[in-house]
């Protein structure tokens, strides 16, 4: 028996992000073969752009092959460089999932990194990031209709987010105080040089996180698996969400463990006397 091996010639996405002087990525147009993790998936439509990286760089791909993609995924993916209004994307992708793990934390920035200077914010583009203590300008709630709202830290340096129609974040009340925004960070810059437009992109509502603790309960949706355990760590309930909403729990506290996808959340449910319920 012949066990043909195909050759796997994967390369460092920071090999994806060297750039000429005017910011075009000096492999554009190359087949190339990388492999990391999922950072973002079809938070951003079911083409994406989703966004990979590995212990240093990120790279975004936008293709309709992320639809089978989770955040965390560990995978090998081959595709075309392509430069889209300065972001580098892999087009044309092949997908081969070997495990889900833990996505890597968000690495911390500021906003000034987020500021255009020749080069350097680049080395960003496409990563899952962290930036702590800033406030929105913006008040209301978050609009299909407006892409970009402002942040501020302390020192009064601003920056834009982006917010994508495509996310759970439309129609939901933009955050007032100071909060950390995790997200990736993308470019939109329609001529050369491309060394300008950079922003970043929250995935899901959840991303805002207020000193109060997580803006929103991000993973209860109706296609979620939750968990229900009574206060002896009873399970009394395992299956989606939507099911759940008419289950009739008896009056109590529980804990609950929502799986949304990849993510996992843990909530106290406090179930009070409803009469019209009752035995
Ligand atoms: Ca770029």
């Amino acid at each position: 028996m012949w066990i043909i091996l195909s050759l796997l010639n994967i390369i460092p996405i920071a090999d994806i992000r060297e750039n000429d002087a005017t910011g075009k990525p000096l492999k554009e147009g190359e087949l190339v073969e990388i492999t990391g993790i999922i950072t973002a998936s079809v938070q951003f439509g079911d083409r994406g752009p989703a966004t990979i990286q590995d212990s240093s760089f990120g790279v975004a791909l936008y293709d309709d092959k992320v639809s089978s993609l989770n955040i965390g995924d560990s995978v090998i993916i081959s595709g075309k460089v392509t430069l889209y209004n300065g972001l580098t994307e892999l087009t044309s992708i092949t997908v081969n999932v070997l495990e889900n793990l833990t996505p890597p934390d968000p690495e911390e920035i500021t906003v000034n990194d987020l500021s255009e200077r020749d080069g350097y914010t680049e080395l960003y583009e496409s990563k899952l990031v962290v930036i702590r203590n800033v406030t929105i300008k913006e008040e209301g709630i978050f609009k299909d209709s407006v892409y970009n709202y402002t942040i501020e830290d302390k020192n009064g340096d601003t920056a834009l987010i982006y917010i994508d129609k495509d996310t759970d974040i439309i129609g939901k009340e933009i955050p007032q105080g100071s909060v950390d925004i995790i997200g990736v960070v993308s470019q939109y810059d329609r001529s050369s040089p491309y060394w300008e437009g950079y922003e970043l992109k929250p995935r899901m509502y959840a991303d805002f996180q207020s000193h109060h603790g997580i803006v929103d309960k991000g993973l209860i949706r109706n296609s979620s698996v939750v968990k229900v355990f009574d206060i002896n760590g009873r399970l009394v309930y395992n299956g989606k969400y939507a099911d759940f909403k008419d289950y009739n729990l008896k009056n109590g506290i529980y804990f609950s463990v929502f799986k949304y996808k990849s993510e996992l959340s843990v909530k106290k449910l406090i179930v009070v006397e409803d009469k019209s319920n009752e035995d």
